[in-house]
């Protein structure tokens, strides 16, 4: 079922509804052309995608709980933003361009390709370049002053974090459960006994890899004493995706309570 466009020469298959009528298959009455049911199926898809898994949640990267994770969910979000603006512009472009059904002149096809195919995706892509690399200061604490260190070993399968003091003696020790200070910037120093694997507690920031023989660093600050929790985020072995844990973020006074031996978090 279908039929052949006399000025294009092109040959259309008929589907069913649902989908939009963009032209008229005369054999069958209000159905749409193939070439054209494609646009509102990628609608759907994308609705079911950004709908079904939502945005909040104690491991959500898009319920940001301090400054890191709160410069990489605008990112994200602009960098969203850009590309629907984008995917809008090209599906009009094409159903415009399906619907006046003549080709463009040469100068006119030219002009197009350099404008819309170089100059503006060039200029968008430095754009979001400089601002990803203006906010990576903020995502990793670069500049930041230190209120606590936090030493966090990784080993199949199992997260080691032992707080240290001013001289790096260990004032406590726990596994697979973090304790944090509510509003203070700790620093994690980030290392592995065994393969690589990857320390991220995404309410709280970026990942950064935990490596055998290394020591890697990032700052990290919890602003919400909300549910969060972390997980390796580097495939480390059968057992990787149990290799989670959890924080818990608590006020100063409790903290160094709990620091001092007269708490359990
Ligand atoms: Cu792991």
């Amino acid at each position: 079922m279908g039929f052949t466009d006399a000025r294009s020469d092109l040959r259309f298959t008929c589907v069913p509804w649902p989908s939009i009528c963009i032209r008229r298959c005369e054999e069958v009455g209000s159905i749409v052309c193939a070439p054209l049911a494609i646009a509102p199926r990628i609608c759907l898809a994308s609705a079911i995608v950004l709908l079904v898994p939502a945005c909040a949640g104690p491991q959500s990267a898009l319920d940001p709980a301090g400054p890191s994770a709160e410069a990489i969910a605008t990112t994200w979000w602009l960098m969203f933003g850009v590309g629907a603006v984008v995917w809008g512009l090209v599906v009009v472009a094409v159903l415009l361009a399906l619907r006046r059904g003549r080709a463009l002149s040469q100068a006119a096809g030219t002009r197009l390709i350099v404008v819309a195919g170089g100059i503006v995706p060039t200029v968008l892509l430095a754009a979001l370049l400089a601002y990803g690399t203006y906010t990576s200061g903020r995502v990793t604490g670069r500049d930041a002053d230190v209120d606590h260190v936090v030493r966090v070993t990784a080993r199949q399968w199992q997260w080691v974090f032992e707080h240290l003091d001013d001289d790096g003696r260990v004032l406590a020790r726990s596994i697979d459960r973090l304790s944090l200070p509510l509003g203070a910037m700790v620093e994690f120093h980030v290392g592995s006994d065994d393969v690589i694997h990857a320390f991220w507690i995404p309410r709280l920031g970026g990942k950064i890899d935990a490596i055998p023989g290394r020591w890697n660093t990032i700052r990290l600050r919890a602003d919400q004493a909300g549910p969060m929790r972390g997980q390796c985020a580097e495939f480390c072995g059968l057992e990787h995706a149990l290799m989670g844990f959890d924080v818990v973020v608590l006020e100063r006074a409790q903290f160094d309570a709990w620091l001092a031996g007269e708490g359990t978090p």
